[in-house]
């Protein structure tokens, strides 16, 4: 009789019946709590035979995990970004990686947008002004257009191509820093090439859109919040290690920028004692770029489909490594 293939689950809140329904029916599911270690809360013999798992970025895959799971073929990121994975080790142990992209990139341009215009327009001031009766005693203060302003991207990729055409729709100049130049986007209209420094520079709002790796890690710190206006804006929607929080903290406080829009931050969940959650120049988030209904849906339907065509034999759709499967 032949043995079903074994996967572990581990997310932050539960797969849709229908989804895990997709699952159930091909192979046994093994349940982990969220970030959770498998080499901690399974035994050997239940760890010795997982193929697969279907995990978020708050699961680490690395060395010691794919000790622990020897016999895992794929793991599949609910999630775009795979800062949680050691890629190299993965391709040492002939792990395929696969994520989610392009589901999302609306869903987290529409947060750039939001983060935009709270920051331009002091929109969360706004409504706590109304709500504490301040509005009986004075005007709100003057805010800042955003219209023919200058939008600068951090990163050129399939979310930054939204974002581009997204911020078009309010008259803004739209420039970008990638390492690779982006030709058709070029071509589309949808931004222009500038070197790293010209973009801090220009930019009256700067977005971060550029995946966290070793190469990336704090590469936005005090030289380039020196060198932005200092009535400019950052936003940050990609992970909160791009940026040198500590440094970012003294530049708000500083005045060297006017404020930031922040959907990620170093340590999530953010704790209420953090420094940031006293600035009153800075938007905070809880990381919910992806996080709508449909947007989560979609993604969870691609990281399942993902799974299942690895473990069958049917190519998946989105690889991180896809030299593994070719
Ligand atoms: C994920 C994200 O949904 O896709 C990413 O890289 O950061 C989010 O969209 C989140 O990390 C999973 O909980």
């Amino acid at each position: 009789m032949t043995t079903r293939p074994r996967i572990l689950v581990s997310l932050p809140v539960a797969l849709p019946g229908d989804l895990r329904a997709e699952l159930a029916a091909r192979f046994d599911i093994v349940d982990l709590p969220c970030g959770s270690r498998p080499a901690d809360a399974l035994p050997a013999d239940v760890r010795a035979g997982i193929q697969g798992q279907l995990i978020t970025p708050h699961s680490r895959v690395d060395q010691d995990l794919m000790q622990s799971l020897p016999g895992l073929r794929v793991s599949s990121n609910c999630s775009v970004g795979y800062d949680n994975v050691d890629v190299a080790a993965a391709n040492r142990h002939k792990v395929l990686i696969c994520n989610t992209p392009n589901v999302l990139n609306g869903a987290v341009a529409d947060v750039v947008v939001g983060l935009m215009l709270c920051l331009a327009r002091n929109l969360v001031a706004g409504d706590a002004f109304v709500r504490s009766g301040a509005w009986t005693r004075g005007p709100f203060p003057l805010t800042h257009d955003i219209r023919g302003k200058t939008f600068g991207l951090l990163g050129m990729g399939r979310i930054g191509r939204v974002v581009a055409r997204s911020v078009q729709a309010f008259d803004m100049k739209v420039t970008y820093h990638n390492r690779r130049r982006d030709d058709e986007a070029e071509t589309l209209g949808l931004a222009s090439y500038v070197d790293r420094d010209t973009l801090f520079r220009e930019a009256d709002v700067l977005c971060v859109l550029i995946p966290l790796n070793a190469e990336t890690r704090h590469c936005v710190g005090a030289r380039e919040f020196g060198m932005m206006k200092p009535t400019a804006y950052l936003i940050n929607t990609a992970r909160g290690a791009v940026l040198d929080e500590a440094a970012l903290i003294d530049a708000l406080r500083g005045g060297k920028i006017a404020g930031a829009g922040l959907d990620v931050m170093e340590t999530e969940p953010l704790p209420a004692d953090s420094p940031l959650c006293s600035l009153p120049n800075v938007v905070l988030q809880a990381h919910v770029g992806s996080a709508t209904h449909e947007t989560r849906r979609a993604m969870s339907e691609l990281a399942v489909q993902n799974l299942i065509d690895a473990l069958t034999g049917v190519r998946p759709t989105a690889m991180v490594n896809p030299e593994l499967w070719d």
